[in-house]
C-alpha cells in the first residue's frame, strides 16, 4: 500500500491530468465528440462553430481595446432596418461574421440583425449548405459604457434556393435550428452553445486564443429569485404583466436584475435560475426583440438547459415568423418561473 506522501503525490499527479484534459477540450474537439463520429455533418459542424468562434475572438479584441483607440465607440449616423441607431460595434462586428465565413465553403447565406436582406456569399454557394442567422451585438446600449455585450448565432440548414432572394424557407419554426448559443463579452468572454445535446459553456484563454470548456450539460434551476425586466416600460404593459410584476414587489424572495444585454441577464438565469421578460409594449406589441436570430437560440439554449420558453401562449420554438425581421414578446427561463408569469397570462389579471 502507498504511504501517504506517495498518495498525496497520485492525487497531485491526477489532478494534473485532469487539468491538462481539460485545457486540450476546446470548442471544436468538444463538438466532434458530442457528435460521436467524424461524418462530414459532424466535421461542418465543428468547423461552424471555430469561426463562430473566431468572430467571437475579434470582437472580443475590438471592445477590450475600445477606449484606446479611434473610431470604435459611437453611433454611424446611420438607422438600420429596425429603425434602431446603429453603432459602429454594429457594423464592425455584422462585418466579422461574413469575414470569417469567407472562403470557408460552410455557409451560403449569413441574415442579421443589421442586414434588411440576407447577405451570401457566393463563392460558397455551390457546397455551402448552412444559413448562420445572428445578432452581431447584442446590448448595443452598453458599447459606449464597456459594460456587458452579447453575440447571438443559430445554424440552419438551407432549404431550397431562395431564387427570389426573400429567405422563404427561413420561416419556419426554431426547432429547426441544428445549432445555437451566443457569446458572452464580460469580464470574461465565454460562450455557450447546444447542438441539441445539452448545453456546454466555453471560457475564452487569452493566453491561448482558445476557448476551453468550463461546464458541460449545464442545468438550469427550477426556480430562481432573480426577475429580470425593463420595468420603466411599466406604463406601456399589458395588465396581466403588470400584476404579474406587482405580485414580485409584494412577495418576499425576489430580486430584480436588468443589464441591458438579454445575452447577460438570459446567462445568469441559466446559472442561477429566475426570469427574463421582454413583453409586448403600447409601440411594440410583438416587443423589441426578433424572433430568427435571438429568441429562437435563446429559447433553444434554455430548452436545452431544462427550462422554457414562451411568447405567453406559445413555445417560442414553435413560433413561425412571417417575416425575417419578425419581432416577439418573450418570456424565458426557469420552467416555475416562467409557469409564474403564464399563469397571470392565461388568467387574464
Ligand atoms: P439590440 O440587439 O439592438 O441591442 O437589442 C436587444 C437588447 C437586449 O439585449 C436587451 O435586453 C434589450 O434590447 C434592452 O432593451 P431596452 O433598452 O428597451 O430595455
Ligand atoms: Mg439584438
Amino acid at each position: 500500500m502507498a504511504s501517504l506522501p506517495q498518495q498525496a503525490e497520485l492525487f497531485e499527479d491526477e489532478a494534473a491530468d485532469r487539468s491538462l484534459d481539460r485545457d486540450c477540450t476546446t470548442l471544436s474537439r468538444h463538438v466532434l465528440q458530442q457528435c460521436q463520429n467524424f461524418s462530414a455533418e459532424a466535421q461542418d459542424l465543428s468547423a461552424l462553430m471555430n469561426r463562430i468562434a473566431l468572430a467571437g475572438k475579434l470582437v472580443a479584441r475590438r471592445l477590450s481595446r475600445a477606449g484606446l483607440m479611434e473610431g470604435v465607440l459611437g453611433f454611424t449616423g446611420e438607422v438600420n432596418v429596425q429603425g434602431e441607431s446603429v453603432k459602429k460595434m454594429d457594423v464592425y462586428a455584422n462585418d466579422v461574421f461574413i469575414s470569417v465565413f469567407k472562403q470557408s465553403g460552410l455557409v451560403c447565406r449569413l441574415a442579421s440583425e443589421e442586414m434588411e436582406k440576407p447577405y451570401y456569399i457566393p463563392e460558397n454557394c455551390p457546397i455551402g449548405r448552412y444559413t448562420l442567422l445572428y445578432d452581431p451585438i447584442d446590448g448595443s446600449s452598453n458599447t459606449d459604457t464597456n459594460l456587458s455585450l452579447g453575440s447571438i448565432f443559430a445554424i440552419r440548414k438551407q432549404e431550397g434556393d431562395d431564387l427570389d432572394g426573400q429567405a422563404k424557407d427561413l420561416l419556419v419554426a426554431g426547432r429547426n435550428q441544428i445549432a445555437a448559443g451566443y457569446i458572452l463579452y464580460g469580464p470574461s468572454t465565454m460562450l455557450v452553445y447546444t447542438i441539441g445535446k445539452g448545453v456546454h459553456s466555453f471560457t475564452l484563454d487569452p493566453s491561448l486564443g482558445e476557448f476551453i470548456l468550463t461546464e458541460e450539460n449545464m442545468k438550469i434551476p427550477s426556480h430562481g429569485a432573480v426577475y429580470s425586466v425593463n420595468e420603466g416600460n411599466f406604463w406601456q404593459w399589458d395588465e396581466s404583466i403588470r400584476e404579474y410584476v406587482r405580485y414580485v414587489h409584494r412577495t418576499e424572495g425576489y430580486s430584480a436584475r436588468y443589464s441591458g444585454a438579454m445575452v447577460s441577464d438570459i446567462h445568469r438565469v441559466l446559472v442561477q435560475g429566475g426570469v427574463f421578460l421582454y413583453p409586448g409594449t403600447i409601440e411594440k406589441p410583438d416587443g423589441k426583440l426578433r424572433l430568427l436570430y435571438e429568441t429562437a437560440p435563446l429559447a433553444y439554449i434554455i430548452e436545452q438547459a431544462g427550462g422554457r420558453a414562451t411568447n405567453g401562449h406559445k413555445n417560442i420554438l414553435d413560433l413561425v415568423p412571417s417575416k425575417l425581421h419578425q419581432r416577439t414578446p418573450l418570456i424565458i427561463g426557469s420552467p416555475q418561473d416562467v409557469a409564474k408569469v403564464e399563469s397571470f397570462i392565461q388568467n387574464g389579471h
